[in-house]
């Protein structure tokens, strides 16, 4: 075991976090779930982060010598495969972004701000397992999870197997579990598998793997203020992207945590766990699972304070530790993560991955191979 292997688990063992020590994590005493009391959440859902000593990953960059469009419907890979990736026109002009009655102050949902964007692409849909594929076989990746060998699943989605075989927690988050052998292909450790589950969003992904997908793919990580411009659809100060009402006419419009946290998942909304990307009905804009499912990373560094001044084109602070993640996951309820919220967001560093983290790509101009 590698020293610094021995030195996560000590820390997992003797309690200490090992989770970001970012602006908004100082006294974070539980993660995938904030708190009721939005005020004094300071823990933002950041989850599990990699210590930063954990440098195992390599530097290599993907090929790029396959570009996506000779893998279209009627291509010699995944033949049957209803692709994915098509966007949507994502309107520019000014919005409010943000809000002037956050319900995580310390996360930096406010102030309500305004922010002129230029209109842009935006995935239709979150990253699915079966389009994630056609990266990794076409580019010859290999993400960052199965590098570091380990990903950060939910204990309770563990086989009874599997769970015999973690003994570490996140300490602030003890339902975090760092499970060998999880990665994109094995979402719950080496005896799980996606063969089954083609069209659920891909997990264990980093902001770096993103990051190569969405190049790969001739598109982009989309800005925080897009990402929130494209989730409100044109509903400004509405809580959801469909608006105030959770669940209007008594209908989920999106996969979130029934039951006790982090023991039960009733499934009342129709998936205990994470749900095939093209469910629950779209926002206004078209995108589905825009809040909920699974979180999705944006291009921009985190902070928590937000000029009130007009902001053109906004992409976040030039450094720093971590990214924004933004919609809240198949884990967030009202009690613990109410952060399926268009303004709500949280961070992760760029290298983390957990089973309840994806994305979806954006793009300034429509790739040439999703022209008609
Ligand atoms: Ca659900
Ligand atoms: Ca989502």
């Amino acid at each position: 075991m590698s020293p610094i292997k021995i030195y996560l688990l000590t820390a997992l063992i003797l309690g200490m976090s090992t989770v970001s020590q970012g602006d908004s994590n100082e006294q974070c005493s539980n993660q995938e779930n904030g708190e009721t009391t939005g005020d004094k959440s300071t823990c933002g859902c950041a989850g599990a982060n990699r210590p930063k000593s954990d440098n195992a990953r390599s530097e290599e960059e993907p090929t790029n010598e396959h570009p996506t469009f000779k893998y279209s419907s009627d291509a010699n890979v995944l033949k049957n495969l209803v692709r994915t990736h098509r966007m949507v026109p994502i309107p520019g002009g000014r919005f409010i972004m943000g809000t002037n009655e956050p319900r995580f102050e310390a996360d930096g949902e406010m102030p309500a701000r305004w922010v002129e964007i230029d209109p842009f692409y935006m995935d239709v849909y979150e990253v699915s397992n079966a389009e994630f594929q056609i990266f990794i076989e076409a580019a010859k990746y290999v993400t960052e999870a199965e590098k570091f060998g380990d990903s950060f699943v939910l204990e309770g989605e563990l086989s009874s197997e599997t769970s015999a075989t973690v003994k570490q927690a996140v300490a602030a988050s003890p339902w975090w579990v760092p499970v060998k052998g999880a990665d994109w292909r094995h979402p719950e450790g080496v005896d799980s598998d996606i063969s089954d589950r083609m069209d659920h969003p891909v997990v264990h992904v980093s902001w770096n793997d993103a990051v190569a997908y969405c190049t790969w793919m001739g598109k982009r990580l989309p800005t925080e203020a897009e990402w929130e411009r494209a989730c409100r659809a044109g509903k400004e100060e509405r809580l959801f992207p469909w608006g105030n009402k959770l669940k209007p006419n008594n209908q989920f419009r999106a996969n979130i945590w029934q039951g006790e946290f982090p023991y039960d998942d009733t499934g009342e909304d129709g998936w205990a766990g994470r749900c095939p990307i093209t469910e629950f009905p779209p926002n206004d804009y078209g995108l589905h699972n825009i809040v909920g499912n699974v979180w999705e990373w944006t291009a921009d560094w985190w902070k928590v304070s937000h000029s009130s001044t007009l902001q053109v084109n906004p992409t976040g602070p030039p450094s720093g530790n971590d990214k924004v993640k933004k919609g809240g996951s198949y884990m967030c309820t009202k009690e613990y993560c109410y952060r399926y919220r268009c303004v709500a967001r949280s961070q992760n560093s760029p290298d983390t991955t957990a089973g309840n983290l994806g994305f979806r790509c954006a793009s300034s101009s429509l790739p040439e191979y999703l022209k008609e």
